[in-house]
């Protein structure tokens, strides 16, 4: 590859670290392949035996287990990169992918950060310093305080001004932490003390604000590309209003709750959001949309994301491809008018957790695996049977993405798609995932960020108490087969587990798992 210029230094590549593990690390693995680019994995001693480890062209042990001392250490990423003569680092998405320090290390090392520069990384990632950006910008913020209170009076006041409910955010933060909703100013003093404890132990910045709190709102984000040369593009949006706790489930593009006209204009808003930024390579802008379809800056995500590929299937472009592109000072290959959304695509997070008990972690051996094909559909996976998922990380394993023509189709291919994935060893969210995509409320499109809490709430508890119900029926069903077999003297073991339903022998097999494992 040719780089003549760029803003990350303007120097050709032809090997890449890939600083991340599990699904992300595998999909930038084959990017680099498609592109003849050598493909560097490292790994923690959890993850030795993990498929990015066995896809890269080479693998760099980076440390223990704890994230803090491999995939989170900076030095020896920086290190291995060198020591294998990688001249570029694709930090994928989580740990260090916004680390506005681990960017400027690169660049003091010479070694090119896959995404955006460190000055535009450092911006959007102060949510105050980006409302004052934003606003000077144009662009529709959400009523609240343009910089930080210093005493409880202040907050007071423009509590009263904006009107409850109001929300406390950190300034550092982002993905929900240090957030706090206050319906009446009684709770606004131990809330915001609560939030500033918050922020400090997970930005190590104690600085909150206050926003208008926005009631059930859709969370709706743009897919941006920027290159080096002040060409930028977005590649429409994404709906992921469906999330649990601030951990999204689905996502889908194009949103319901667009139409052009509202498209058009929120498009033009993330472009104006990422040229006020001064913002290079793949980015998001996320809006919220409140009931009566006004929308709002919220924040910028300056990485890849997790929901990448609904984009990539409704608009064919590779935004990894693009990524390096990008990164090596290539410019842009294609304009805002070569860009179309063709069909619908739906994205299911598959997460090592049980879902029928709160969604708690389910590490251990992937005993089987069957995982599902055909046309649409499109599996993003870091798993193997025989694999054992670590405790030390982010629980999500796979990424089943469908693509069809309209949204009805692509919600049924997907609900087909579940049932044919079969995962036994871990409790994963596959089944949960399935009676979302098939609920009626989901398949009319009526969705905001309150809908999993409002419809899937105790999930699980009333399914237990019925599979525990159709297993004595279908026990004592058999006991009732099996007489009349007895006394004919030879009623086949065959035909009975042959009458067996799918579900019945997955609930079969699944027994056996927990009697053999304890659990
Ligand atoms: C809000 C909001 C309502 N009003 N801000 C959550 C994560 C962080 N990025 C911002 N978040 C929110 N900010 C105001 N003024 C509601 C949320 C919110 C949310 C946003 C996007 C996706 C899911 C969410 C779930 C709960 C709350």
């Amino acid at each position: 590859m040719k780089a003549e210029s760029s803003s990350a230094g303007g120097r050709s590549f032809s090997k890449i670290l890939i600083a991340n593990r599990g699904e992300i690390a595998v999909r930038v693995i084959r990017a680099c392949r498609e592109m003849d680019l050598a493909s560097v994995a490292v790994f923690s001693e959890a993850d030795r035996a993990s498929l990015h480890v066995q896809m890269a062209d080479e693998a760099v042990p980076i440390g223990p287990p704890p994230a803090t001392e491999s995939y989170l250490h900076m030095d020896r990423l920086i290190q291995a990169a060198h020591r294998t003569g990688a001249e570029a680092i694709h930090p994928g998405y989580g740990f260090l992918a916004e680390n506005a320090e681990f960017c400027r290390l690169c660049e003091r090392e010479g070694i090119v950060f896959i995404g955006p520069n460190s000055m535009a990384l450092e911006l959007v990632g102060d949510k105050v310093r980006a409302r004052q950006a934003m606003e000077k910008a144009g662009v529709p913020i959400i009523p609240g305080m343009m910089s930080i209170p210093r005493t409880l009076s202040e907050f007071k006041e423009e509590a009263r001004r904006l009107g409850y409910p109001v929300i406390v955010k950190a300034s550092a933060g982002g993905g929900g932490k240090g957030m706090r909703v206050v319906d009446q100013e009684n709770d606004l003093e131990s809330a915001v003390q609560a939030g500033q404890r918050e922020a400090l132990s997970a930005f190590g910045d104690a600085s909150v604000y206050l926003e208008k709190y926005i009631e059930e709102p859709r969370h709706i984000e743009f897919q941006v590309l920027a290159d080096g040369r002040g060409h930028r593009v977005h590649l429409f949006e994404r709906e992921c209003s469906i999330q649990r706790r601030h951990q999204k489930l689905v996502e889908e593009s194009p949103s319901p709750a667009l139409d052009p006209e509202l498209r058009s204009r929120m498009g033009a808003a993330a472009l104006k959001v990422m040229s006020a930024a001064g913002y290079t390579n793949a980015g998001t802008v996320e809006f919220l949309l409140d009931r009566d379809r006004r929308f709002y800056f919220l924040e910028v995500n300056a990485r890849l994301q997790v929901e990448h590929p609904v984009t990539e299937l409704v608009t064919g472009v590779d935004l990894v491809r693009q990524q390096i592109l990008v990164a090596a000072g290539e410019p842009l290959a294609f304009g805002q008018e070569d860009l179309r959304q063709r069909g619908h695509a739906v994205e299911c997070r598959i997460y090592a957790e049980d879902a029928a008990h709160g969604f708690l972690p389910s590490p251990g051996k992937i005993l089987f695996l069957k995982e599902p094909k055909g046309p649409g559909v499109r599996l993003d996976s870091g798993i193997f049977a025989g694999w054992d998922v670590p405790v030390y990380y982010d629980p999500i394993l796979a990424k089943l993405v469908v693509w069809a023509e309209s949204r009805d189709l692509a919600c049924r291919r997907m609900a087909v798609a579940l049932q044919e994935y079969v995962i036994l060893g871990i409790q994963t969210t596959i089944e949960y995932l399935g009676d979302v995509v098939r609920h009626p409320e989901f398949r009319a499109g009526r969705l905001h960020t309150g809908f999993l809490g409002k419809n899937f709430e105790g999930w699980g508890e009333k399914s237990r108490d019925e599979a525990a119900t159709r297993l004595a029926l279908a026990a004592a069903a058999f006991e009732e087969m099996d007489r009349p077999a007895r006394a004919e003297g030879g009623a086949s073991r065959t035909t009975r587990s042959d009458s067996l339903s799918p579900w019945q022998s997955l609930g079969r097999w699944r027994l056996g798992g927990l009697d053999s494992h304890g659990i």
